[in-house]
């Protein structure tokens, strides 16, 4: 006889109880609360192939409610992913077992995306279901056609970037979207009425998604309710009234069980509640077979897309696409064009225009901006608005929604098949940055097109000039962030941004610069993360260090210091991460470590100067700007606060005396 659902779903119960048991720390309440409707997506709907984790027209599943990772690794182990294995789970939780606390999409290829910060696993599924969509578009039903499933807490439906995605999703018409709500009406300080008392379908209603409810602990009426979702056009909000620790007969239903081991005595009655026999981790043979079948029930179509793909004759190109690395062959006809008719631009306007060139060039790339399209410079001819009514288009207009956008970003990169950027003011990475730090973490090839990247975008004041942005990005592992000095530099961050496997964060400017990288050259030269760009005439006693906009005016300064007969190098850091990793030699040559006696190293940034000492050393010299900024046009800012190059060479000048360097 085959199991019941129900006997199913209490594999899930017993192996989430088990493995929290064993790590004494984890979540049992949500695995055991969602385990019947995740035995109904998994058993029924869920089209997927437990053999081939990457097949690319599986559909998605984000677990948005991370704290609840045992039942994803529940699932995985049950379907029969080749990991985690039983062994893996009784390792839960323990140093070097995949089975992190939450899950994370670089230690099981079962895991889509790293989840735990509520809210995100939501709004990187948007992007999924946008990546779909796009892809689809362009290679069709026979090659690109699955859904993303989200399972989603309260805590996922109460954090703020919730309605940001919701709004995309439901604007977008995202209808292969669909988010099981574990409607517990616990969260862990105890009821959600302590906290919240809105009227949640309603509010997705507002937002045009297609709303169904159901009783979240029968599997059958789940199943009926996914069907619902997915013969409806609109994105789909399925509320499963569960209870948490459904099982635990005299924990369930209280944030007892949301967030620590049940105690073996609660985990021995819910066992005898749930009719569950067997040891701790141990899966009868009936049941374990049974989802072993569910694991492969995708096996079919699977094999049926293969045979569509082994006839297309855009096989090659779709894979390509999926395989996502791309080539920099725009770059030197673009570098060589840009160099015969030099003049100052912004750099903001330099990646418009090296984005002419890439976006033609490479079919991949998705545009976007947080409602600042004409101030970050990220729309190019060539794009189509990528909206319901065309999803081939190739440019997103995120609205003001800029952690919306990032989330969406990275489920996008992590998709597969598209390289997403996407443009805010640098100052409001702070709106993005929870999601940055997802990008970072997970590796998404993200690619961050952040500008207005000082007070030298001027009028609008404090608000809106970055200050500590630019180092605290870099304090972020992970992830590079470039601040190119001039046309040419962009050029070269662009590609470097598309050639990594990591995320990316170009700063640009508003205000126009001076061209400095005059001739051709046959590498990258931000590649290095730092270079000499310009050598000492007189003897060496400054080097100046310092990155995009206030590169020219070191060089101004320099120039001055040399006038004087000290003579400066100029030292352009568009990436600081990159120059770490420098072999020791190449830095030892850029930046000696020699007394600031002898050479005297400074750092020239319109930022803090927090963390500058890391290559001025101690008894250097940091010029920047350790305060909030000013509303004035960017030419009084900056000589305001002394980021002029007479007043740094000034200044440097005045430091060499009164540390008596000759
Ligand atoms: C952004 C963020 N804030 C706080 C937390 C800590 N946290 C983890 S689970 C949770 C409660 C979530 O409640 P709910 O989604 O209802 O989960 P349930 O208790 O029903 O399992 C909180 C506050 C987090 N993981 N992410
Ligand atoms: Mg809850």
């Amino acid at each position: 006889m085959q199991p019941t659902q129900r006997r199913l779903a209490n594999a899930i119960r017993a192996l989430a109880m088990d493995a929290v048991e064993a790590a004494n720390s984890g979540h049992p309440g949500m695995p055991m609360g969602m385990a019947d409707a995740a035995t109904a997506l998994f058993t029924k709907h869920l089209k997927f192939d437990a053999s081939d984790p990457h097949w690319p027209d599986r559909d998605r599943f984000v677990l948005s409610a991370g704290h609840g990772s045992m039942l994803l690794y529940a699932l995985l182990y049950l379907t029969g992913y080749d990991r985690p294995t039983i062994e893996d789970i009784k390792r839960f939780r323990q140093l070097g077992s995949p089975c992190a606390g939450h899950p994370e999409n670089f230690e099981l290829p079962g895991v889509e995306v790293t989840t735990g910060p509520l809210g995100q696993g939501l709004a990187m599924a948007v992007g999924m279901a946008v990546a779909e969509r796009h892809l689809n578009a362009i290679y069709g039903d026979d090659l690109v056609d699955h859904r993303t499933f989200v399972v989603a807490g309260d805590g996922c439906l109460m954090e703020g970037v919730n309605h940001e995605a919701i709004g995309l999703a439901g604007h977008l018409k995202l209808g292969r979207l669909i988010t099981l709500w574990d409607d517990n009406s616990i969260t862990i300080d105890g009821s959600t009425e302590l906290s919240r008392n809105e009227d949640v379908i309603a509010r997705f209603k507002a937002a045009q998604w297609h709303t169904v409810e159901c009783d979240g602990l029968d599997a059958g009426k789940v199943s009926k309710a996914i069907t619902e979702a997915i013969a409806d056009p609109r994105p789909s909000l399925i509320r499963c009234k569960t209870i948490i620790g459904y099982g635990a007969p005299h924990k369930q239903g209280t944030a007892a069980t949301h967030g620590a081991a049940l105690g073996a005595d609660e985990v021995a009655a819910a066992r005898k509640e749930l009719g569950w026999d067997s040891p701790a981790f141990v899966i009868p043979d009936d049941v374990l077979t049974a989802w072993r079948t569910a694991g492969k029930r995708g096996a079919i179509d699977h094999a049926l897309w293969k045979d569509r793909l082994e006839e297309s004759d855009r096989k090659d190109e779709l894979l390509a696409r999926l395989n996502g690395k791309v080539g920099d062959a725009w770059l030197k006809p673009y570098l060589d064009q840009l160099l015969a008719d030099l003049k100052p631009v912004a750099t903001r306007k330099a990646s418009e225009m090296a984005l002419e060139a890439i976006n033609a060039a490479i079919p991949a790339t998705i545009g976007g901006s947080a409602d600042l399209t004409g101030s970050n410079n990220t729309k190019t001819k060539g794009l189509e608005p990528l909206t319901a009514d065309n999803y081939g288009g190739r440019y997103i207009y995120y609205g003001i929604r800029e952690f919306g956008m990032a989330a969406a970003m990275n489920g996008m990169a992590l998709h597969g098949g598209v390289i997403p950027y996407g443009g805010t003011f640098l100052v409001f990475t702070d709106y993005a940055r929870p999601a940055i730090r997802l990008s970072a973490l997970q590796k998404a090839r993200v690619i961050y097109v952040m500008t207005h990247d000082s007070i030298g975008l001027g009028e609008d004041g404090p608000t809106h000039q970055p200050i500590e942005h630019l180092q605290s990005l870099r304090a972020m592992p992970q992830i590079e962030v470039l601040r190119p000095a001039d046309a040419v530099e962009t050029a070269e961050c662009w590609a470097l941004a598309l050639a990594s496997d990591e995320p990316s964060i170009l700063a640009l400017t508003r205000q126009n610069l001076t061209p400095l990288r005059t001739e051709p050259s046959t590498e990258n030269r931000c590649a290095r993360g730092g270079y000499r760009l310009k050598a000492a005439e007189n003897a060496r006693k400054v080097i100046l260090i310092a990155t995009g906009s206030e590169v020219e005016i070191a060089m101004g300064a320099a120039e001055r210091l040399e006038q004087q007969g000290v003579g400066a190098d100029v030292v352009s850091m568009p990436c600081t991460e990159r120059f770490d990793a420098q072999p020791a030699d190449y830095r030892e040559d850029v930046l000696p470590d020699v007394s600031n006696r002898e050479i005297l190293r400074v750092s020239v940034e319109a930022g803090t100067t927090f963390g500058w000492e890391r290559y001025t050393g101690l008894h250097g010299l940091r010029i920047g700007i350790d305060r909030f900024g000013v509303s004035a046009p960017a030419k009084d800012a900056y000589d305001y606060f002394g980021l002029t190059p007479d007043k740094v060479a000034e200044r440097i000048t005045d430091f060499m005396k009164t540390r008596g360097i000759q």
